[in-house]
C-alpha cells in the first residue's frame, strides 16, 4: 500500500481553546466536605445535571435485566487518591450518572468515600454505609449503584444492609448494551457477557428448599438447584461461545475479501458518544445510528468512501470504548473489534467538548493499545468543534475557524489534529481529501483502482 508521511508538518500545542460546558441548571447534589476529591477544592459540588435522553426504542431483551428502570439511583464511589487515568473520582461518578439516565434511571443523589482501598466486605466503611442507608426516607432511592466492580459477597452484604437493590457500573453497562443489541451477533455477544458477569453472583434463589431437611424432592443423590443453574448457565456459555466463534469465522472471511480487493480501510474508534456515527454519516453518507447516549453503536458497519476519479478506502465504524468497561464485554466484544486488526488507518475520533477530554483521550489509546493495534497508523479527529471556541471568544463557524483551532489546540497528541464538526458539516471535506490522500498521494493513483466495476465496490457513498 502506498503510504505516504502527513501533508502538514505537526502542529505545536499552544493553548487550548476556550471549552464551554455549561450545566443545565438541573439538580446538584453537595458531598460533605471530608469527602472531596483532592483536586476539586474543600467545598466539593458533585454536579449530576445530564441532558435529558432522548427516548429509547427498546429491542425485545433476550437475557437478564439488572439495571433500574425508571429507578430513583443513589451512586457512590470511592476515591482512592491513586487513579492515574486522569479521570477524578467525581467525574467517574458524573459519568456513572450518565450512564443511570442511559439505562432508564434518575439520579437522585450520590456520595464518594475517599479511602486507599474498598473495604472487603461493604465496599465503603460502616460510617458511610450508615449515612447512605440515612439519606434513603429522604431521597427515596430504590437503588443504590457504586462506580466500580463489587464481589459477589460484597454486592450481597450490601443489598442486605441497604435493603434495596444494589449494582455496580459493569452491572448497568451490561444491561445498556442489551437493551442496545439489535442484531443476532450483538445479542449473542452481550448475552454472553451479562452469563459471565452473573454466573458468580448466582446466589440461590433456592436456598431456603435446601435449608427444608426432609422435604420431598430435596433427598438423594441429585444437586441443589444453585448446581443444577450454574451448570445450565454454563452449557449456554459453552453454545454462546461456539456461535460466537462462527461469527468470527464469517467476519474473517469477510475481512480477507475485503483485504483482497487491495481497498485501503480505515476505523473510526473513539470513547463511547465522541460523534463517530456522526462523521460516519457525514463523511459516507451513510445512515447510521447516531444519538447522543453512550453506546449507540455495537455493530460494526462499514461504508464506501470515494472520489470521482476512482480512489476509494473503505470506512467502519465500531463500538465506543469507555474506563472501566466490565472486562466480559471486552472479550465477548472481540469477534466485533477484530473489525480494527485490518484497519489501515485508525482514525480516533474526540469529542471536542467533553470536560474530561484528555483522560477519554488516554482511556482509547490504552484500549487501542490492549487490542494490540498500537502499531496502526493514527489520526486524531476532534469532533464538536461547533462547540469551541476560539482563543479570542469568537465561536467556531467556519472552515478557517477550524484551521485556527489546529494551531491553538493544546490536546496531548503527538503529530497532526484535524478539527470537524460533523452535525454542522464543518471539516468533513478537508477530513475526506486527507484520508484519501493518505492512500493516494496529491496526483492520486487512479489507475490502481481504475478498475471500479470491482465486484466489491459498487458504487461511492458521495462523490468528492
Ligand atoms: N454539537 C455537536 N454534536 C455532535 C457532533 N457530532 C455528534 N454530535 C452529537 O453527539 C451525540 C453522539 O453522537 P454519535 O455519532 O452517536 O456518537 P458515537 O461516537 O457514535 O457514540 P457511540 O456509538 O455511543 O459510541 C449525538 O447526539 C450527536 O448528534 C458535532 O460535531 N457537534
Ligand atoms: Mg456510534
Amino acid at each position: 500500500m502506498d503510504r505516504r508521511a502527513a501533508p502538514r508538518s505537526s502542529r505545536i500545542p499552544r493553548r487550548r481553546p476556550h471549552i464551554d460546558t455549561a450545566s443545565n441548571g438541573a439538580s446538584r447534589y453537595s458531598l460533605a466536605p471530608d469527602d472531596h476529591t483532592p483536586d476539586d477544592g474543600p467545598a466539593e459540588v458533585i454536579d449530576l445535571a445530564f441532558e435529558p435522553e432522548p427516548p429509547v426504542r427498546r429491542a425485545p431483551r433476550l437475557a437478564h435485566t439488572t439495571a433500574p428502570r425508571e429507578e430513583r439511583a443513589y451512586l457512590v464511589g470511592l476515591d482512592s487518591g491513586r487513579r492515574t487515568d486522569g479521570f477524578s473520582a467525581t467525574e467517574s461518578l458524573r459519568e456513572l450518572g450518565q450512564l443511570v439516565n442511559t439505562a432508564g434511571g434518575r439520579v437522585v443523589g450520590a456520595t464518594l468515600q475517599r479511602r486507599p482501598h474498598p473495604d472487603p466486605a461493604h465496599y465503603v466503611g460502616a460510617g458511610k454505609l450508615e449515612e447512605i442507608v440515612g439519606q434513603r426516607a429522604e431521597l427515596g432511592y430504590s437503588v443504590v449503584v457504586f462506580d466500580d466492580p463489587l464481589t459477589p459477597s460484597q454486592q450481597l452484604n450490601l443489598e442486605q444492609s441497604l435493603g434495596v437493590k444494589v449494582l455496580d457500573r459493569s452491572a448497568l453497562i451490561l444491561d445498556i448494551f442489551a437493551s442496545r443489541a439489535r442484531t443476532r451477533e450483538a445479542s449473542l455477544q452481550v448475552e454472553l457477557a451479562q452469563h459471565e458477569y452473573l454466573l458468580p453472583r448466582l446466589r440461590g434463589q433456592w436456598q431456603h428448599l435446601e435449608r427444608m431437611e426432609g422435604a420431598i424432592g430435596s433427598r438423594g443423590p441429585g444437586e441443589t438447584q444453585l448446581e443444577t443453574d450454574r451448570r445450565l448457565i454454563g452449557q449456554r456459555i459453552t453454545r454462546l461461545k461456539k456461535q460466537i466463534q462462527q461469527v468470527r469465522q464469517q467476519r474473517a472471511l469477510q475481512r480477507s475479501r475485503r483485504r483482497a480487493t487491495g481497498i485501503p480501510v480505515v476505523a473510526l474508534v473513539g470513547y463511547t458518544n465522541a460523534g463517530k456515527s456522526s462523521l460516519m454519516r457525514a463523511i459516507a453518507g451513510a445512515d447510521v445510528l447516531a444519538m447522543d447516549a453512550v453506546f449507540a453503536t455495537l455493530d460494526p458497519v462499514t461504508r464506501r468512501v470515494g472520489s470521482q476519479s476512482g480512489e476509494w478506502f473503505l470506512l467502519t465504524d465500531t463500538v465506543g470504548f469507555m474506563q472501566k468497561l466490565p472486562t466480559q464485554l471486552i472479550s465477548a466484544f472481540r469477534a466485533t473489534l477484530e473489525e480494527l486488526d485490518t484497519a489501515d488507518l485508525l482514525l480516533h475520533v474526540v469529542d471536542g467538548t467533553a470536560k474530561t477530554i484528555a483522560a477519554q483521550m488516554a482511556t482509547v489509546a490504552h484500549t487501542v493499545e490492549e487490542l494490540g493495534l498500537s502499531q496502526t497508523p493514527m489520526l486524531t479527529v476532534v469532533n464538536k468543534a461547533d462547540g469551541l471556541t476560539l482563543a479570542d471568544g469568537r465561536p467556531v463557524t467556519t472552515e478557517a475557524d477550524l484551521e485556527a483551532l489546529a494551531t491553538q489546540h493544546t490536546l496531548p497528541v503527538q503529530g497532526e489534529v484535524i478539527f470537524t464538526s460533523a452535525t454542522a458539516g464543518l471539516g468533513i471535506q478537508t477530513l475526506r481529501q486527507r484520508l484519501l490522500w493518505e492512500f493516494y498521494g496529491e496526483s492520486g493513483i487512479a489507475a490502481r483502482y481504475a478498475d471500479a466495476a470491482h465486484p466489491a465496490l459498487g458504487t461511492a457513498s458521495e462523490a468528492v
